[in-house]
């Protein structure tokens, strides 16, 4: 066992930083690479991890101390002294020459344009800068659109690797072409990830090649922190580096990393680290709120990062809000409620030939009667019986709200995609009013008439199917409700009435179930109950 001092790598010409976290204890035994306390500069956030296993002997700075090159941060026992010594004798140190040229620009201006440099904006690439030896990194962000506009130093992708996420700042005003890289593709030092209009090539050329003192240092402001990444980065360099990210979102690789294995929208974390930071504890914090408060917008949606044009062309579509929206609470009820769906078919040939015969005598002009009036007011009754499924769990989980109102969600399909409108005080209305309202409020949602509250308050929800097709499918519940009815399409079935096979309309009816709430045999009696209720027309138009 020997004692080393840890000291602060290669900054890669930054003079100062800051230690802003310091993540072990005295006491504390690591594993070769685990970090050891994390330091920012202006832009940049350098996460200092240990070179070889060994135990936090002391820990020589505190939050808020300033640190340069070499500065000592920690004393280690290490097992072997000469593998401790080396990374205290052989620093990660840049050679001027080496550290000038990784501050090469990453823009660069065709040929061509450069020869008509002066006459007017100019397209230009933005490359991949020098990755300091790593291969390849991945493209995690790409932070504006086509046509936007961005400021010097503003950034324009976000890679990542193991280790490091770095941005790829511009180092002049302009405005975005497009985009040569997408997410989840992977690019090396040098690959064309965007192309953009600047003002006068001479002078993107001026600030690559002669370098004037206000060009250099703003690119090399811009750069320094591309160059210490590409250091650090290095396995014999004993640091790792995450670079202030684009957006508003401010947050390290190991939290980046774990918000993605959580499925954490990083935007939505509240941050309590110094220039908005998100920390560690912050991403845990809010993830324990959220769930205590039950789904919430905790879970994201993380989708594939596979590059798909490999197998063949491709093309990419934007999900309109709506969609977002869905896919988020989709994931959210789908990760958090453990749901289970309880079939079943109900013989509708009675009501069927009421509704299509002796019904239609009765009903008001204009006015449209489809099955779903009929269970709308089947779900009402049964609902009423088992009030178990008009309830939610409560924020601890050990207790159930019963509700004694009843509002029932219909799903509706519309162009923009799924909305769910709600019938207030559903249990009040009768089944031409629930009719009238029901088509009232699938119009409104289609016509994007929808006002916000006319989406609230639901208890239950009811989608239908039927008009399209199919014989069975398992509806998501939609938390905080606690059960939700899948209605496919009626069909014609032989049915066993004792002496002979009957033809019968039998429509089939899914429930799917928060298991937290609702045990299958009651998940069974319920859906029986419905298909009672709607086999005998005369239970609903009493
Ligand atoms: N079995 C057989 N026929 C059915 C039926 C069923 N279960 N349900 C409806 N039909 C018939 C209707 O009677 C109507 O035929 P007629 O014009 O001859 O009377 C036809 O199918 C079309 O019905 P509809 O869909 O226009 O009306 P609806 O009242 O049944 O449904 C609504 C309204 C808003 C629920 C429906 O239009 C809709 O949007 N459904 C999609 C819901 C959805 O997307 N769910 C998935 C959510 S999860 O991804």
């Amino acid at each position: 066992m020997a004692q080393v001092q840890v000291c602060v790598p290669d900054l890669g010409g930054i003079d100062e930083v800051e230690v802003i976290e310091i993540e072990v204890a005295v006491g504390d035994a690591l594993q070769a690479e685990e970090t050891l306390l994390v330091l920012e500069s202006d832009k940049a956030t350098m996460e200092v991890p240990v070179p070889s296993a060994g135990t936090v002997a002391e820990i020589l700075v505190k939050v808020g101390d300033k640190v340069s090159t070499g500065s000592p941060v920690a004393m280690m026992e290490m097992e072997s002294s000469s593998e401790a010594e080396a990374s205290v004798e052989e620093p990660v140190v840049a050679e001027p020459e080496t550290e000038t040229e990784t501050l090469a620009p990453v823009e660069k201006a065709p040929e061509a344009q450069v020869e008509n440099a002066s006459e007017g904006p100019v397209e230009i690439e933005v490359t991949v800068p020098d990755l300091g030896g790593i291969d390849q990194v991945e493209v995690i962000e790409l932070c504006l659109k086509p046509g936007e506009s961005l400021e010097a130093e503003e950034s324009l992708v976000v890679l990542e690797s193991d280790k490091a996420t770095m941005e790829v700042p511009v180092a002049q005003t302009g405005k975005l072409v497009s985009y040569k890289v997408k997410v989840g593709d992977k690019v090396s030092q040098g690959d064309i990830v965007a192309t953009m209009l600047v003002e006068s090539a001479q002078a993107s050329v001026a600030e690559q090649k002669q370098a004037s003192p206000e060009s250099v240092s703003a690119a090399k402001k811009s750069n320094t922190e591309t160059t210490t990444a590409g250091q650090v980065s290095k396995p014999e360099a004993s640091i790792t580096i995450e670079v202030a990210v684009s957006g508003s979102v401010h947050a390290g690789p190991a939290v980046r990393k774990l918000a993605r294995e959580m499925g954490v929208d990083l935007s939505k974390v509240p941050s309590s680290g110094p220039k908005n930071r998100i920390l560690k504890e912050d991403l845990q914090g809010f993830v324990k709120q959220s769930l205590k408060q039950g789904p919430s917008a905790a879970v994201g949606v993380v989708g594939s990062s596979e590059d798909f044009s490999r197998y063949g062309a491709i093309s990419e579509k934007p999900l309109n809000k709506i969609k977002q929206v869905t896919a988020r609470n989709m994931a959210q009820s789908w990760s958090t409620i453990p749901q289970v769906t309880q079939f079943d078919e109900a013989d509708i040939s009675e009501l069927e030939e009421y509704r299509k015969g002796q019904m239609q005598d009765q009903l008001p002009e204009g006015v449209r009667v489809s099955p779903l009036a009929f269970i709308l007011k089947a779900c009402t009754k049964a609902l009423e019986k088992f009030p178990e499924f008009n309830s939610s769990l409560g924020p601890s989980g050990d207790s159930l709200i019963l509700k004694e109102y009843l509002n029932i969600g219909i799903a509706v399909d519309t162009p923009e995609g799924l909305l769910v409108p709600v019938i207030k005080g559903a249990d009040q209305k009768g089944i031409v009013e629930l009719a009238v309202k029901s088509s009232e409020l699938a119009k409104q949602a289609r016509d994007k008439k929808l006002a916000m509250d006319a989406m609230s308050g639901g208890c239950f929800t009811i989608s239908s199917l039927g008009g399209i097709g199919g014989t069975a499918f398992t509806p998501i519940v939609s938390a905080p409700q606690v059960a939700i009815l899948g209605v496919s399409k009626a069909a014609y079935k032989p049915i066993w009435n004792g002496s002979s096979f009957e033809p019968r309309l039998m429509l089939p009816l899914s429930v799917s179930y928060d298991h937290r709430v609702i045990d299958g045999a009651q998940a069974a009696q319920f859906t029986r109950y419905l298909c009672q209720l709607l086999s005998d027309v005369r239970h609903l138009l009493l």
